[in-house]
């Protein structure tokens, strides 16, 4: 699964609060291969080649969860994804459905 998703870091491993600074919302096109969820900048050509920058903001699912952000109002579509080592992120979808289809993808790999 690709798309573009807008992410905000929430907490970094072990849950710690991500630091003022680090907080904003960035726009990447995601693309869900396997257990990860590579996260890229810029524009997408499924050839191109992964920047260590990418390679950094890549995701791993495994163990993860992701759930409707519903205690979250300031923008539509959010989602959150924790992961096996307590990361938070939220995830801005385009629309409804790809906010759920996102969802199910993450938590039925
Ligand atoms: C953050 C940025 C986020 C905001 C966050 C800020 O600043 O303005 O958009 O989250 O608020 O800390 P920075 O880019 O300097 O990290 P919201 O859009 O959800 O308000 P927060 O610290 O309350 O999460």
């Amino acid at each position: 699964k690709t798309g573009f998703l807008v992410r905000k870091a929430h907490a970094d491993c072990d849950g710690k609060r991500t630091p003022r600074g680090k907080r904003g919302w960035k726009t990447f096109y995601a693309v869900l291969k396997g257990l990860i969820l590579y996260l890229q900048k810029g524009e997408y050509r499924p050839d191109k080649q992964l920047s260590d920058e990418d390679l950094k903001n890549a995701v791993s699912i495994h163990h993860s969860l992701a759930i409707r952000a519903t205690d979250y109002h300031k923008r539509p579509n959010v989602f959150y994804l924790r992961t096996a080592d307590w990361r938070v992120y939220l995830f801005q979808a385009p629309n409804a459905e790809q906010m759920q289809s996102w969802i199910t993808r993450i938590n039925t790999v």
